[in-house]
């Protein structure tokens, strides 16, 4: 029997309150509304911003389904929908590609201003939501909510892709991989034969260093307190590991010793502002470019001197790896169906969707590089 345009009952990981764990939920699920999509979901990532929302660095509203890194299927669309389709495969966009605004017009800016990470008022871009649990509505998170068997977005928040892909792993470039990847090949271009630096390999500085390779880099230099993390980040493309904690000097000048001076690009994939000045001073001051790619701790400033930039270096960063992202999660698949790039070294972990609290602990415990968890 067709649910098209009823409402479903299905499980989702709805959270209550902040710092608490996950209650696996029935929750109500209202049809899409006009230029909506309703998707089943058939794999999801757990990313690190999950976890700002769950302990408060990321403000969200309560009660909430969280959740911005999945694949899914779609079961049915809402009036006036025309890019996806009923039973189309696609990836849902946590940063939305309306296609109307400045920022959607401008040749390179990617951040549409329809984006829910500015203003998280937990609704649908018409304001309400479309999820009830024990009666009381429950909130989206950036405008996607991926935790739920069933969700509803926007249609400007979905992207169809290869009817062929594995959803269980291209879920990944729903976020993190496209964060880390599009960082070095997008948002910048690594140039081949050039010297990187990559700050943080967690699964986004991992997917930073399989940019830095695909892109032609010479030398990519890994760098984390946790010497871990190091296995991980050679089997991507890693040549030299690097520890600041065995080093009495500064690792800015390390690198520089390394480097003749400096790298050509380096990339702070932590969010951490000691981390984003060591990243920026390890790039070459007269021709390196550093980009930010970690989020920052929330209301906090670093004060620089503008000689830094003055003799000729380039300080940037971006949110998606600067992809427009309705335009490019389909190119994105597209090269993974290819080969271009593969995903397997990023996916540490596999889980139920029941077990989602045990998925959180692995990825606070820093057990894990890169997390999947799978529903059913
Ligand atoms: N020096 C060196 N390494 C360090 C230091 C330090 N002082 N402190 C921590 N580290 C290492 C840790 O050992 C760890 O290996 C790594 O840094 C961080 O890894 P994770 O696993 O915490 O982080 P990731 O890879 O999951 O990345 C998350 C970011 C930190 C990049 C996070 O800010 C993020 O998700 N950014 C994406 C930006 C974005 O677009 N967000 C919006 C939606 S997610
Ligand atoms: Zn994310
Ligand atoms: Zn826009």
């Amino acid at each position: 029997t067709s649910r098209v345009g009823k409402v479903i009952k299905c499980k989702a990981a709805v959270l209550w309150e902040t710092s608490k764990p996950f209650s696996i939920e029935e929750v109500e699920v209202a049809p899409p509304k006009a230029h909506e999509v309703r998707i089943k979901m058939v794999a999801a990532g757990i990313c690190r911003s999950d976890d700002h929302a769950v302990n408060g660095t990321m403000y969200v509203p309560f009660p909430v389904i969280l959740g911005h890194e999945a694949a899914g299927i779609v079961e049915s669309i809402g009036e006036g929908v025309t890019t996806v389709k009923p039973g189309d495969k696609v990836i849902p966009l946590f940063t939305p590609q309306c296609g109307k605004c400045r920022v959607c017009k401008h040749p390179e800016g990617n951040f549409c201003l329809k984006s829910k990470l500015s203003q998280n008022q937990g609704s649908l871009q018409d304001g309400t939501t479309r999820f009830t649990c024990r009666g009381k509505p429950v909130n989206h998170f950036l405008g996607i909510s991926t935790f739920s068997q069933y969700t509803v977005v926007d249609e400007m928040s979905v992207a169809k892709i290869d009817a062929a892909s594995p959803l269980e792993k291209v879920c990944l470039i729903g976020c993190g991989f496209t964060t880390g990847y599009g960082s070095a090949v997008n948002k910048i271009q690594v140039t081949r034969g050039s010297t990187c630096a990559v700050f943080g390999l967690g699964g986004v500085g991992l997917s930073v260093i399989i940019g830095c390779k695909a892109a032609g880099a010479s030398r990519i230099i890994a760098v984390d307190i946790n010497k871990d993390k190091f296995a991980k980040a050679k089997e991507a493309g890693a040549t030299e590991c690097i520890n600041p904690q065995d080093y009495k000097k500064p690792i800015q000048e390390v690198i520089a010793e390394m480097t003749d001076g400096g790298v050509d690009f380096s990339f702070e994939v932590i969010g951490r502002l000691d981390t984003m000045m060591a990243a920026l001073l390890c790039c070459h001051e007269a021709c390196g470019t550093s980009v930010v790619v970690g989020v920052p701790p929330y209301s906090q400033n670093l004060s620089m001197n503008p000689i830094l930039l003055l003799l000729g270096r380039t300080w940037k960063g971006g949110v998606f790896g600067g992809y427009k992202s309705k335009d490019s999660v389909p190119k994105l698949v597209a090269d993974f169906m290819a080969k271009k790039f593969s995903l397997d070294t990023l996916i540490t972990n596999v889980l139920p969707f029941e077990k989602i609290n045990e998925g959180f602990d692995l990825l606070r415990a820093g057990k894990s590089q890169m997390l999947l968890v799978l529903f059913f």
